[in-house]
């Protein structure tokens, strides 16, 4: 990981978190998540416990990926069945494997939903489009409803400080607006498509409301 942010490499990890016949590389997938923290961290501190969060379930899902069954989390799809054939996931309430990679992926799936919504509303936003309402716009549509009440305002809080849409476009490190918005344009249904073949999987499998 490169020290300077830039959002042509999160949409390269995630286009190569996608193979060939839609499965999902948990590998390239966390990557993209680890561009997006240091994205974060040099928003500043108000962000830290935000992707202290993200930083942690990053790290579950490597422990798994590097562990002595990691060739079951090659994929997303290897690892659902493989959790799944093995009782390791608690699916109503918290108990013997609280830390599955099935939930963990979860909250990172459920994030990335914002993600998505947030960076459409910041490609299709003009000049006087102020950052802090896009995301809290978009948190509100998605991830919000999965968080209790203190972390949605502590988010509200961390939304608040954000950067203006000029800083924001800078900080992309992908050239001038019009650059940005086309790579935005080019990118967002790749993340569409990795989120949208994730909650397809977590459907099919029941596993959308895991503890
Ligand atoms: C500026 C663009 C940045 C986009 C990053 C999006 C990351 C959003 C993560 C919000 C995390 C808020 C604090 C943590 C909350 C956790 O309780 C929650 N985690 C997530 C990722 O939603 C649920 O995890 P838990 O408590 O069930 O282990």
């Amino acid at each position: 990981m490169a020290d300077t942010f830039s959002l042509q490499r999160v949409l390269e990890t995630f286009r190569s978190s996608l193979s060939e016949n839609k499965k999902v590389y948990i590998k390239y997938y966390i990557a993209g998540w680890q561009e997006l923290v240091s994205f974060m961290n040099s928003l500043g501190n108000v962000f830290s416990f935000i992707s202290k969060d993200v930083v942690s379930k990053i790290q579950i899902l490597e422990n798994f990926l590097s562990g002595e069954n990691g060739s079951y989390y090659v994929t997303i799809q290897s690892m659902v069945k493989y959790e799944l054939d093995n009782d390791l996931v608690d699916l109503t309430k918290r108990g013997s494997h609280p830390e599955s990679g099935c939930r963990t992926l979860l909250r990172l799936h459920r994030a990335l939903l914002w993600l998505e919504l947030f960076l459409e509303r910041l490609r299709t936003s003009t000049e006087d489009g102020k950052t802090s309402v896009m995301c809290s716009d978009a948190y509100n549509e998605s991830l919000a409803q999965h968080h209790p009440w203190l972390i949605r305002k502590a988010v509200g809080v961390a939304f608040c400080a954000l950067p203006g849409r000029d800083t924001f476009f800078n900080v992309m490190n992908a050239g001038d607006h019009t650059q940005v918005v086309a790579l935005l344009g080019e990118s967002l249904p790749l993340i569409a498509e990795v989120y949208q073949i994730t909650e397809d999987l977590y459907v099919k499998n029941h596993l959308l409301e895991l503890p």
